[in-house]
């Protein structure tokens, strides 16, 4: 009789732990980035470098930065971002890409975007590049870019108005 009273309170015991770990709150609200559409141009774009554009959302309730980007595909991954200096599109290596909370931050044709610099292979259209993108709060998210026939790219179109407006 004793040793069925034990095993009760053991139970019982157990039980509680178990509704205490389900009822646990949720992490905290940090980043939550997702990653989407990446994609890339098939080289040669200019010689020997490629582009690889995307858009990282953010839908926690914390902002977060992209860092830096890793690829196997070329010699040095560099974040740049390309403007319009007296009618000339010139890019620049930037720091990093802030994604803020709720939002999103787009690397697109014409702005941001992930340089490969010296690729050890040709981008083929239909193949995918991996990357390794580093965040500072989300940490390392790798993810695959689909190489885009130049024709089928609707990124352009885009880019135009997106310039237009600012106009
Ligand atoms: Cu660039």
């Amino acid at each position: 009789m004793k040793k069925h009273v034990l095993f009760a309170f053991v139970l019982i015991f157990v039980l509680a732990l178990a509704a205490c770990g389900a009822a646990a709150p949720a992490q905290p609200s940090g980043p939550d980035i997702s990653v989407m559409e990446p994609w890339s141009r098939p080289s040669p774009m200019t010689a020997g470098n490629g582009a690889v554009y995307m858009t990282l959302m953010n839908q926690g309730g914390q902002a977060d930065t992209l860092l830096s980007v890793e690829s196997d595909i070329a010699e040095s991954v560099e974040l740049h971002e390309s403007k319009m200096e007296n009618d000339v599109m010139k890019m620049s290596p930037i720091e990093n890409v802030p994604v803020p909370a709720g939002g999103n931050a787009k690397l697109e044709p014409g702005g941001k975007h992930v340089m490969l610099i010296n690729l050890k292979k040709e981008l083929v259209p239909g193949q995918k590049v991996k990357l390794t993108l580093n965040f500072e709060k989300s940490g390392p998210m790798t993810v695959e870019a689909e190489i885009r026939e130049m024709g089928a790219m609707s990124g352009d179109t885009d880019m135009k108005m997106d310039m237009d407006k600012k106009n």
